[in-house]
């Protein structure tokens, strides 16, 4: 588990070591802001016990949002959501036999009552569940709302900059 220093606020939680190179897109986001968090492996297949408690004891820890990444049978998301009542983001990873599709059905298709936001395949969706944790703590927290502004106006610029 990799954590920062302060209390933290965001997990983000993987189904596999192989998904941190995908994953860290989202950590780096989270650092951009500043936010402290989490970074761990458990599996909702491989270790179920594991993340059951990880989920069931999230909210007690101080935690605020779970971000959750697996592929193939992509359960963990799931799983988690159905242990804490704490916002759960489901970013599907690319698998190799069917490149996330897989992923993201078993993520994005929760019955309803156990919600998973679910976001896109891979680094895009990694970044943006990060964006939309830190979006969801900017709700109580003026600076990150303001940082998130700043975000948006920097991207903006950047694109209105460009040249070709
Ligand atoms: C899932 O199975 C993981 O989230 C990963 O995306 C996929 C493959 O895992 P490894 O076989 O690479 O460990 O549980």
């Amino acid at each position: 588990m990799s954590s920062t220093t302060t209390q933290p606020l965001i997990a983000v939680i993987m189904g596999s070591k192989s998904d941190w190179e995908t994953m860290k897109n989202a950590s780096d986001t989270l650092a951009r802001f500043g936010v402290p968090h989490e970074s761990r492996v458990l599996s909702a297949h491989r270790t179920p016990q594991a993340a059951t408690e990880f989920a069931a004891g999230a909210s007690e820890r101080g935690l605020k949002v779970i971000i959750a990444a697996a592929g193939g049978a992509a359960h963990l998301a799931g799983v988690l959501a159905a242990h804490t009542i704490l916002p759960v983001l489901g970013v599907p990873m690319e698998s190799q036999m069917l490149r996330g599709m897989d992923s993201l059905l078993s993520t994005v298709q929760m019955p309803a009552g156990i919600p998973v936001g679910t976001l896109a395949i891979g680094k895009p969706g990694a970044i943006n569940a990060a964006l939309l944790a830190v979006a969801i703590l900017a709700l109580q927290r003026p600076d990150l709302h303001d940082k998130l502004e700043a975000f948006r106006r920097e991207q903006a610029e950047k694109i209105l900059n460009e040249t070709l």
